[in-house]
């Protein structure tokens, strides 16, 4: 297995878990860009945004109903931004499917 958040996900490499299901696994970014930045990852090896179709459609509903959850536990309250960065235009650095939970304050409007 040589997928980084495999790893991460099997427990061979630590991690801040802040929520997990059967479906799902989230941890703390190790280069948070906000003051709440979280990784949500599907347990399920896709490698970026684009493999999210047909049979693979469901794996959507499942993060974002994980990021509901976590924004509320984490006291999101004033609102959050979830991102997922696909491939190299958008600068995507792990090949594993990933959604960043960013919140605890302010953004900025512009995203590019
Ligand atoms: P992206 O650029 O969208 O592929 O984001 C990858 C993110 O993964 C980046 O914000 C840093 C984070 N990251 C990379 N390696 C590790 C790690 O070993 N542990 C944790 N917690 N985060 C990592």
């Amino acid at each position: 297995m040589d997928c980084l958040f495999c790893r991460i996900i099997a427990g061979e490499i630590p991690s801040t878990k802040v929520y997990e299901n059967d479906k799902v696994y989230a941890f703390r970014d190790i280069n948070p860009q906000a003051p709440t930045h979280i990784l949500i990852v599907p347990k399920q090896h896709l490698a970026d945004a684009s493999e999210l179709k047909g049979e693979n459609a469901a794996v959507a509903a499942d993060i974002f109903a994980a990021a509901a959850e976590i924004a509320k536990s984490e006291g999101l309250t004033g609102g959050f931004r979830v991102v997922t960065n696909c491939g190299d235009d958008a600068c995507q650095s792990v090949h594993h499917l990933h959604f960043h939970l960013l919140g605890g304050t302010k953004m900025a409007e512009k995203m590019s």
